[in-house]
């Protein structure tokens, strides 16, 4: 084990030191603030001193102290091959990984029993384990843990798990905050969802109509350009009727523009697809002859909760030949784990504007601001 002094302008600026000596797992084992320099008590420098170990096999993995010959076979074990042949006889790396054993057991018999080495204060690793449970990418994890142990180590190191929950949710909307969320923001007058068959685009699509008819009293109608299936005309037939608004049916780019000119006069039409559409570049490009993207259409791509986030990656970049102005999450009902509708959010700067949690017309489906999409992540906990 290695402890070292550091000293640092601020916490962030004292853990990329920390970070950089002694490796990602070091422990942290105290903190504080002190003031150095100045003039007869003036212009004093606040800085932080922080005090930090870190097991010696870190050590030797990242600055080589020990004989040459001796460090391949060690590396070669912490990449966990076993190709001992490769290295007959080298006594010097045997009683190397009998150490290093010795010390992981050592340290994770400290940590708890935990596999890790790392010893986190009691109420940081309880509320960072909502987290992991929720599948939140490891980098913003790291980024968080960093956020959070800055705030424990100023406050004296006694913060209470409720407290360090507040933080938590105060970082995690802080990540998102500058991202624009919002719903149908009626500047534009044609809607669009996009997305993967049986995600819930059509569905979503009724409740977005029932909003902009029922609450915003706008003159709405549809289209479909669904037609690979009948069931699927009937679907939205039957919401048409429910919300007495017109529905056009569309084959072709033809009836496309006779549908457009029809419903000139109406605030809002809301499109739907059978998803694929909007995949076909032709499609795409037939449809901007008739409705000039740029000014008149706003894109939703429809991601479902239930699907893994490799997936709904994919999707967002297989629709990213359109511009996607908002995402929506759907079926938030059907998982416990809403990660992975933060991550996207996250990596790709993208705000989305309702999350569905049901299959109800109108009812199941929420606005989704930072605020919405950090409580569907922390459940009830604030
Ligand atoms: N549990 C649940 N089911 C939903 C939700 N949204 C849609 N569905 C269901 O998912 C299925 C496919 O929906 P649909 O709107 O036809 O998907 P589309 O193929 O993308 O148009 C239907 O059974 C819907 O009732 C939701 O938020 N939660
Ligand atoms: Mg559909």
């Amino acid at each position: 084990m290695k402890v070292k002094k550091f000293m640092a302008a601020s916490m962030p600026d004292a853990m990329k030191q920390i970070r950089a000596e002694l490796g990602k797992d070091a422990v942290i084992l105290n903190s504080r603030v002190v003031y150095t320099g100045g003039v007869l008590g003036f212009f004093k420098k606040r800085n932080i001193e922080v005090m930090a170990a870190a097991d010696s096999y870190k050590e030797i993995e990242q600055k080589p102290a020990v004989k040459p010959a001796a460090i391949p076979a060690a590396s070669n074990h912490f990449k966990g091959t076993t190709e001992e042949s490769q290295f007959p006889g080298s006594r010097t790396s045997d009683e190397l990984i009998k150490e290093i054993n010795g010390l992981k057991k050592m340290m994770s018999s400290l940590a708890g029993g935990q596999q890790t080495s790392t010893v986190y204060p009691e109420a940081i690793r309880k509320v960072m384990h909502v987290l992991y449970e929720q599948e939140i990418d490891n980098s913003i994890q790291d980024q968080v843990l960093q956020v959070m142990l800055e705030k424990w180590y100023l406050g004296g190191a006694k913060a209470k798990v409720a407290e360090v929950e507040a933080w938590l949710h105060e970082e995690l909307i802080k990540q998102i905050e500058n991202i624009p969320f919002s719903g149908i923001s009626f500047t534009k007058k044609y809607i669009n969802v996009a997305g993967p068959t049986g995600v819930g685009k059509t569905t979503t699509l009724a409740k977005m109509a029932a909003e902009c008819v029922i609450k915003h009293k706008k003159k709405a109608a549809f289209i479909t350009a669904d037609t690979y299936r009948i069931a699927a005309i009937d679907q939205l037939k039957t919401y048409a009727g429910i919300l007495d608004i017109p529905l056009e049916v569309c084959y072709t780019i033809d009836d496309f523009r006779q549908a457009a000119e029809k419903l000139k006069d109406y605030d809002l039409v809301l499109i739907d697809t059978a998803g694929r559409n909007f995949r076909n570049r032709q499609y795409v490009e037939d449809l901007k002859n008739v409705i000039d993207f740029e000014k008149d259409m706003e894109t939703f791509l429809v991601l479902s909760l239930t699907a893994k986030q490799k997936d709904m990656e994919d999707i967002y970049n297989q629709f990213s030949i359109i511009d996607i102005d908002k995402l929506i999450f759907t079926k938030a009902d059907e998982t416990s784990t809403y990660g992975a509708m933060y991550n996207i959010i996250h990596k790709y700067k993208k705000g989305a504007a309702y999350i569905t949690n049901g299959q109800d017309v109108p009812d199941d489906i929420l606005m989704a601001g930072p605020e919405a999409i950090v409580k569907q992540l922390m459940g009830n906990k604030k």
